[in-house]
């Protein structure tokens, strides 16, 4: 049984004070641990004013992105070394919205994602096709391929504990959501993969979510289905009451 995982993508939003309010206001509230691992990945200046906040209460913090290199001369960036020296847990790679206006790559996503492992980061590695690529059937094949690029080299016990998000570009903050059937499809497809290019104990353990306009009114319907393990939500993540309703569903 994989336990299911919800994260709030912040995105460039809130202030860091918002931010720490926000998680003291959920305090009381949120499903223990047990049952659903909650995430809140916030701007990087948040992240030690959320750590602080989250200590004794079942919410962890994540980054949305960060540098491949433990230290150097990387004007503006920031290490995995000093994300986790500041109680970070997890770090989203590859978002689709670094990919279309950052420069993010495979090659990079592939060189983020396995130093996240040697830092004890998790990794939620982003996936998804255009729609284009969708409406020239090319979704499974390119999906695939940026899985198996994005995981090349990572060791099998380190993939156990990747997270994965399948997000439709075409569906992100769009409003437009995949139908459950849709993003269950790509969810079985990215898992077959593990399966065939790995091992049957890596597909049956790797965490896959969903992320593109997933909302209180849908979350369940998505989770309902066999090969989805959780959300990456943005837009609905930014308000209290219906980020505790996501967090619920998964619980
Ligand atoms: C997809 C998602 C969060 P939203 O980017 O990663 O955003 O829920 O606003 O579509």
């Amino acid at each position: 049984m994989r336990k299911p995982i919800i994260a709030g993508n912040w995105k460039m939003h809130k202030l860091a004070g918002e931010g720490a309010r926000f998680l003291m206001d959920l305090r009381e509230k949120l499903p223990e641990a047990e049952k659903v691992d909650t995430v809140v990945c916030s701007p990087y200046i948040h992240l030690p004013l959320l750590t602080e906040a989250a200590r004794d209460f079942p919410v962890s913090v994540g980054a949305q992105n960060m540098h491949f290199e433990d230290s150097g001369a990387f004007t503006g960036e920031v290490s995995p070394e000093m994300l986790k020296d500041i109680l970070v847990e997890y770090v989203i790679i590859g978002h689709s919205e670094r990919r279309e206006m950052f420069g993010e790559t495979d090659e990079s996503v592939n060189k983020k994602t396995r130093a996240s492992f040697n830092h004890g980061l998790t990794p939620i590695v982003c996936v998804g096709e255009s729609l284009e690529q969708r409406e020239n059937n090319e979704t499974f094949t390119f999906v695939e391929q940026q899985v198996k690029n994005g995981l090349d080299g990572v060791t099998e016990e380190q993939l156990k504990q990747v997270v994965i998000a399948y997000e439709p570009i075409w569906a992100i903050g769009t409003g437009k959501t995949a139908t459950s059937e849709e993003a269950n499809d790509v969810c079985a497809h990215i898992r077959q993969v593990l399966k065939d290019t790995y091992s049957e104990d890596v597909a049956q353990a790797v965490r896959i979510q969903y992320g593109g306009s997933v909302k209180p009114a849908n979350i369940d319907e998505l989770l309902s289905k066999s090969d989805i393990d959780g959300a990456l939500v943005g837009g609905a993540s930014l308000e209290e009451d219906s980020f505790l309703k996501l967090v619920e569903a998964g619980a």
